[in-house]
């Protein structure tokens, strides 16, 4: 048996994107363990990661096309061939495109791999057939908004700067499970005597391993920010020769916003004692380095993009950005690194075609006209599942007249509606080329095993489309790595100074950083913009987010044991979730005569989801959390958590509000 040792990298939606080593038996992954000389992961996975080779080998793996025999959603098929399957594919849509236009076939991908080819492939063939355009704002687009109206697209800090910080916030991030690594740089830090507060609307586990917690209401945070720079100007504890030099608007800011925040008003819309504020707010001014690492949660309620927009000030005030481990951190866009216009094709698009929100693909499934939506291709996402209003998408996809393809490694829900599944590669399989939004690497990795069964990648299978489809350019007709070179060549100018060749043998680059990029504000004005003359709303204020009719907030928030929906395959890593668990205060509880462990059905006027109460003090009255997202198969009920959340769209930037949302709960 020749066992070979072969490099990737972690395909997942996470901040980390580790780099892997791959031990490979007669075409079989066997082991995977963290590459130690990734510059940033340096050979540490998660609990997911450490044996992917159960899911890469996962005897639930999609091995061949199927075409559904049952009722839609009866999970029943028949194997067909790729042949007939993507014949079949062609001339439906060839059917729906002279009948209702190319328009009437909608596209559904989000994040199930990162790579950027085979993320991305697909935008170059919808362009081309015409399709309906998809909004892929599900995860973090107002977050993105809100800072890029302070900061435009000034560079993120490194996420090794937080080391050397003195005082760490993380807010509104569970970083235990889904940033370990930049846990790693806060424990340093701690080390060394840096504070760290968390700020959550729950105690979630990352408390644990913190100084301070402050919970907030729900939605809320921009009230919070606000409060705390009264308090900073109150006080004198702001940067004067730093605001002078590079803050836009400060004046007007100070004058016109903060005096209608003094810390009892921030108390009673945050819920936050004023006590604890003023200790917030005087550790954060007078640290040296203040450094906030700045998760998505908070961003997807209805005032989401202003919220991230008003914490975004926060560092400016106190001169954190020219500090060595000050500043703060949300996502890190390296997307102008790479030639990622060569892969989507927008020039390929006929013309300015219908954009439809992924976060509203209820709406479109059931009430979209002119064309109505007559055919679904769904690629690395699993919107049954992971979209809001789970409900509405469910009577979508029922539709007998709409034509349903979903390109997957598993049968999960959105597949079992479908006419006809693809089997899907796993990373392993294909080869990409992968950046971070949690570090500056980049790396390409090849392909280390065969294709299990006959599962194909995106790309290959958007070639056969492209094909059958009779479309001529030679885009299609490239080799995978023949687009990873589109990608890298003509180098941009972020790529014309790091090692190509080590890139091309599949390690880790960092992309290098520009002297003194923390002070260089790529604002219009050059400027941290405070006052930011291009917004309806040129100054930060609070608003309300929508909430709803009904007592209690709900948090569905990340699981250490999954991501999104993915890992659902592994019994192993759902044990270890237990069950899907309503987190509940015990007073609340009382107030409504339910018991720990009791089986109960949250219910709004969306949906009703059954779960298995647990009663802990680490949720405060009025808030509900459940962790992690499940697969249908996986839960009491024939309804996931994301029955009850909702299609509203952030006030910027139409991105989720996933936790903006209330229910009510009774016993089941
Ligand atoms: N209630 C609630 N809902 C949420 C969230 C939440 O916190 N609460 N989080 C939201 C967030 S932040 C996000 S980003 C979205 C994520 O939503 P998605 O991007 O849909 O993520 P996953 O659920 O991981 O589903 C990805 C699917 O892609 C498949 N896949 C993996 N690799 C490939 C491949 O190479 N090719 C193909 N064709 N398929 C592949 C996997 O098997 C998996 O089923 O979910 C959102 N939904
Ligand atoms: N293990 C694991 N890792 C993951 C994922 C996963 O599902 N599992 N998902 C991946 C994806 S797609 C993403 S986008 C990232 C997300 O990662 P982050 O953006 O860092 O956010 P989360 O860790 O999801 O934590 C969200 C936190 O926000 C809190 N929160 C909710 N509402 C509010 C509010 O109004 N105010 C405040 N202050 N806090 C609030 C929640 O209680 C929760 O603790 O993680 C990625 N990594
Ligand atoms: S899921 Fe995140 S932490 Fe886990 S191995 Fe992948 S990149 Fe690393
Ligand atoms: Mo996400």
């Amino acid at each position: 048996m020749k066992s070979d040792l072969k490099r990737s990298v972690c395909p997942y939606d996470c901040p980390d994107t580790c780099g892997l080593l791959v031990e490979v038996v007669d075409g079989q992954a066997v082991k995977i363990t963290g590459d130690p000389e990734h510059p940033y992961t340096r050979g540490t996975l998660c609990p997911k990661m450490v044996h992917y080779e159960r899911t890469v080998h996962s005897p639930q793996r999609l091995t061949n096309p199927l075409l559904r025999i049952g009722e839609k959603g009866a999970g029943q098929f028949k194997a067909i061939t790729w042949d007939e399957g993507i014949q079949h594919i062609a001339d439906r849509w060839k059917g729906i495109v002279s009948d209702y236009g190319a328009e009437a076939i909608l596209p559904y991908s989000y994040a199930g791999t990162m790579g950027v080819v085979q993320r991305n492939c697909g935008e170059g063939f919808f362009h081309r057939l015409g399709a309906s355009r998809l909004a892929r704002t599900i995860c973090s687009s107002a977050k993105g908004y809100g800072w890029a109206a302070v900061m435009g697209e000034t560079l993120a800090p490194h996420p090794e700067e937080v080391k050397q910080s003195d005082f760490i916030i993380l807010w509104g991030t569970n970083v235990l499970a889904t940033n370990i690594h930049l846990l790693h740089n806060v424990r340093e830090a701690k080390k060394r005597g840096a504070i760290v507060w968390l700020i959550d609307t729950y105690e979630n586990p990352t408390a644990q391993i913190v100084d301070k917690v402050v919970l907030v209401r729900p939605g809320s945070d921009g009230a919070l920010a606000l409060g705390i720079m009264h308090i900073l100007v109150r006080e004198g504890l702001i940067d004067q020769p730093f605001i002078d030099r590079y803050v836009q608007g400060f004046e007007q800011f100070r004058d016109d916003v903060l005096p209608d925040y003094p810390p009892d008003k921030v108390s009673q819309i945050t819920g936050i004692e004023v006590n604890l504020l003023e200790e917030l707010a005087a550790g954060y001014g007078n640290a040296l380095a203040p450094f906030i690492s700045l998760g998505s949660g908070l961003c997807r309620y209805g005032n989401g993009a202003m919220t991230v927009r008003t914490i975004t000030c926060l560092p400016a005030l106190v001169g954190a950005w020219g500090k060595p481990g000050g500043g703060l951190l949300t996502s890190i866009s390296t997307s102008k690194a790479l030639n990622t216009r060569r892969v989507t094709r927008e020039d390929f698009s006929p013309k300015s075609t219908r954009i439809v929100n992924m976060n509203q693909l209820g709406y479109a499934l059931t009430e979209l006209a002119k064309p109505p939506i007559m055919s679904l291709y769904v690629y690395h996402s699993n919107p049954a599942i992971v979209a809001p209003d789970q409900n509405m998408i469910i009577k979508g996809l029922r539709r007998e007249d709409l034509f349903t393809v979903v390109h997957e490694r598993f049968m999960t829900d959105t597949a079992r509606y479908a006419d006809l599944i693809l089997p899907a590669t796993s990373s392993l399989e294909h080869p990409d080329i992968y950046r971070s939004y949690g570090h500056y690497g980049l790396q390409r990795a090849a392909a280390v095993i065969p294709p299990v069964g006959e599962a194909k990648s995106n790309w290959e299978v958007f070639q056969l489309l492209a094909q059958a489809m009779g479309f001529k350019e030679s885009y299609f007709y490239q080799t995978t790595d023949e687009v990873i070179n589109l990608l890298l060549d003509p180098p941009t100018p972020w790529l014309e100074h790091i090692d190509l060749a080590k890139l091309q043998d599949g390690r880790s680059v960092e992309l290098p950083l520009p002297e003194n990029y923390k002070t260089t504000f790529l604002t219009p004005s050059a400027k941290i913009e405070l006052y930011n003359p291009l917004e309806t709303e040129p100054l930060p204020r609070y608003f309300e987010a929508y909430g709803d009719d009904a007592p209690f907030y709900l948090m569905s928030t990340p699981s250490p044991y999954s991501l999104n929906s993915s890992f659902n395959e592994r019994p192993e890593l759902l044990r270890k979730k237990e069950a899907a668990y309503l987190q509940m205060n015990a007073k609340d509880a009382g107030s409504k005569n339910l018991q720990d462990g009791q089986r109960v059905i949250a219910f709004n006027e969306r949906g009703a989801v059954d779960f298995i109460l647990k009663l802990t003090p680490k949720v405060p009255l009025g808030v509900l959390v459940t962790e992690g997202l499940f697969w249908t198969e996986n839960v009491l009920g024939d309804r996931a958590v994301n029955a009850l959340t909702s299609q509203r769209l952030t006030d910027q930037a139409a991105g989720s509000t996933l936790y903006d949302v209330k229910v009510d709960v009774r016993p089941a």
